[in-house]
């Protein structure tokens, strides 16, 4: 058994790759990605709430203290490999699948200036945004929450803009910058901001959203994030 798995969540199939996360937008995208691509995994459920992601076990995987993580004992070469990092990681497994990353180069490049602009924008900006909105509400004066509310509505009709007259952001295909970004637009109904942020004005995302849930294979992903 590869010593890279952290001991405190053991492998039951350590043949498998090894997903160590948690139910929440970032949680769930390795977990989507994983069925979409068919490839075996088992998750371990890592709760940020409690503090597991500081555990020295874990930053042996993500020194970064956050989830998603993978580990996977066939990585290249046939050596175990660990790494953190949702992007690099669904690229990493969009090459090994051969699935959700188009192999043709412009096509590719595309995918990843979108799947970039999640992990730099859509993540960071909609996750303070929450923050401010939802957890910090009544601690602080507004600033926070209409700073970062304007930034995720300017990022909505970036969004917006992008899915008109596509079914997916890379038009027919279903790619991992849809895999990495449709868990964050439906987390704004876990932050019940959606009328603040009059998130029914931007036409295109929320049936790209539903077209995205309705794959069998994302629906799975989706909930196989907040289940051991
Ligand atoms: N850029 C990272 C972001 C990861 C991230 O922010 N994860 C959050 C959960 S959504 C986390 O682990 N938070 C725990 C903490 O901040 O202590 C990625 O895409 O993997």
């Amino acid at each position: 058994m590869s010593d890279l798995f952290p001991s405190r969540w053991p492998a039951k199939h350590p043949d498998r790759i090894q997903v160590y996360t948690f139910g929440t937008p970032n949680g769930r995208k390795l977990t989507v990605a994983l069925e979409e691509m068919e490839l075996p995994y088992e998750v371990h459920i890592i709760d940020i709430l409690k503090g597991d992601q500081f555990d020295p076990e874990y930053l042996r995987i993500n020194p970064n203290g956050k989830i998603p993580s993978i580990v996977d004992p066939n990585g290249p070469g046939g050596a175990p490999i660990a790494f953190m990092e949702s992007a690099a990681i669904l690229q990493y497994l969009g090459d090994k699948s051969g699935k959700l990353l188009p192999t043709e180069p412009a096509a590719r490049w595309e995918t990843i200036q979108w799947l970039t602009f999640q992990v730099a924008h859509i993540g960071p900006m909609l996750g303070q945004f929450g923050h401010f909105f939802k957890f910090a509400k009544g601690k602080t004066d507004s600033y926070g929450e209409e700073r970062y509310g304007a930034e995720a509505k300017r990022l909505l009709g970036v969004l917006d803009k992008r899915l008109a007259g596509r079914d997916f952001l890379m038009g027919e295909q279903y790619t991992v910058a849809d895999v990495a970004t449709f868990p964050w637009i439906r987390g704004l109904q876990f932050y019940e901001a959606e009328a603040y942020l009059d998130y029914a004005s931007f036409t295109n995302v929320e049936p790209w959203v539903q077209r995205c849930l309705a794959r069998p294979k994302t629906a799975a992903g989706y909930e196989a994030a907040s289940k051991q």
